[in-house]
């Protein structure tokens, strides 16, 4: 079904002549517009307006951008995202919103035929496609430890990366090296901009990445040609601008000292802070905590009852262990409102354990309420770390799973 979707297009249209011509209902591309709102509230072009009507009149003008998509040394968890959808056909919708000329893991032909198909998308849009790119780039022994058609990825990435307008390198892989990079880093894994630091490259990590960062990315370079502020490590800010230690919705235990010291104990089951496990929230920009997964409430990291292991931060993943406590760099005062708690749990909650992600739809999304209804000390106001029988701040120390306190 989906590899219908993907081929060399015969004439690029605007998103509204392909919802039309493909019988895409209005409602279904509203409800994508929100959720591209939900992920962009601010700092993208396209999302700077009032309404989920407002974006999608803005959108329905903009010429799909062709797209070709390659995959080096990766685990496809980025296609994954993307196509991972919890409506019926999402994944369809999303297609019809870019113009994707080329994916290896998607399209139907293989061999000698997507060989043709890649080189003809490249001849019909050179120097005006964008070129996605998931997973890491080979380089220690002349890239010998992957090769496609007789090239290395590092030849197809000068060939196809060069043609291009501009890059995305979707995923931790692409965007400097990822899990293929991790010590002892055997192929000596690199990222897009490591190969190509002169090219207009934005980088959207995370293992796997937020989809819509990636969409709102890419419609915005349709629409006008530009990519949205990035931060000094070429990330959009509009998605990385904030830790996830900021918003969480565990964060009110943070400042009350209630802390989860084993997986499954009491605060595991009563969704308490996991900073004792390991947790890199603190340390790590993403929009996790706001944004979930598959559009469904309490789908991510956290949310699962499961650490953050900081997947969008160069320095973190993958460098850094697991269960290993961060150090604090700052003792920041605690914010006024949180997202709520939206797990209660008195027994061994599958979503605590992170065992399934079930039943979830019937968990409550609300807005925010204030910080000291969490706390266990009423009218508490002093600051974190500051009261006894918190841990904080202190050296860090390996925590193992299953450790007891
Ligand atoms: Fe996987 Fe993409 Fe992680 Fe890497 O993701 S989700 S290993 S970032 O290249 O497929
Ligand atoms: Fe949330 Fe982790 Fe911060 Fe605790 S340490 S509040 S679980 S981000
Ligand atoms: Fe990654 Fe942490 Fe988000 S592990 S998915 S940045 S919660």
């Amino acid at each position: 079904m989906l590899s219908s979707l993907i081929g060399s297009s015969k004439v690029l249209e605007t998103i509204d002549e392909r919802m039309l011509r493909c019988g895409v209902s209005r409602r279904a591309f509203l409800q994508f517009c929100t959720s591209l709102m939900i992920a962009a509230p601010y700092g993208l072009a396209i999302t700077d307006k009032k309404t989920p009507e407002d974006v999608a009149a803005g959108l329905g003008k903009v010429t799909r951008p062709p797209i070709i998509w390659l995959a080096f040394q990766d685990c496809t968890g980025c296609t994954e995202t993307l196509l991972q959808t919890s409506h019926p056909d999402f994944g369809d919708l999303i297609l019809n919103v870019i113009s994707l000329e080329y994916h290896e893991t998607l399209m139907a032909g293989s061999g000698l035929q997507a060989r043709q198909a890649l080189d003809e998308a490249i001849q019909k849009y050179s120097g005006k496609y964008v070129l996605v790119v998931e997973g890491s780039i080979p380089t220690a022994e002349q890239g010998i430890y992957m090769k496609s058609g007789g090239r290395t990825a590092m030849e197809i990435l000068a060939d196809v990366g060069g043609k291009a307008a501009a890059i995305v390198a979707i995923g931790s892989c692409a965007s400097w090296g990822g899990i293929p990079s991790a010590d002892p880093d055997p192929t000596g894994a690199v990222g897009v901009a490591d190969r190509m630091p002169d090219k207009s490259i934005i980088n959207i990590p995370g293992c796997p990445p937020n989809p819509y960062t990636l969409l709102g990315v890419l419609l915005q370079y349709a629409a006008d040609g530009t990519f949205p502020e990035t931060d000094e490590q070429r990330r959009p800010k509009f998605a990385f601008d904030r830790e996830i230690h900021e918003h969480c919705p565990r964060r009110a235990h943070f400042d009350a000292g209630n802390f989860v010291k084993q997986f499954g104990d009491e605060g595991h089951r009563e969704g308490w802070c996991l900073y004792e496990m390991g947790c890199k929230g603190p340390d790590t920009h993403a929009g996790c905590s706001t944004r979930h997964f598959n559009e469904i409430p309490d789908v991510w990291p956290i949310g699962i009852g499961a650490p953050c292991i900081g997947c969008t931060e160069k320095a973190i993943a993958f460098r850094v262990p697991m269960f290993k406590v961060v150090q604090l760099h700052t003792i920041a005062a605690p914010p006024t409102a949180f997202a709520p708690i939206s797990i209660t749990q008195s027994t061994i909650s599958p979503l605590a354990t992170g065992l399934a992600g079930l039943g979830v739809g019937a968990l409550a999304v609300g807005g925010y309420v204030a910080s000291r209804k969490f706390s266990k000390v009423q009218n508490d106001e002093s600051p974190p770390g500051s009261r006894p029988h918190e841990p904080l701040p202190k050296e860090p120390h390996d925590h193992e799973p299953g450790a007891s306190a």
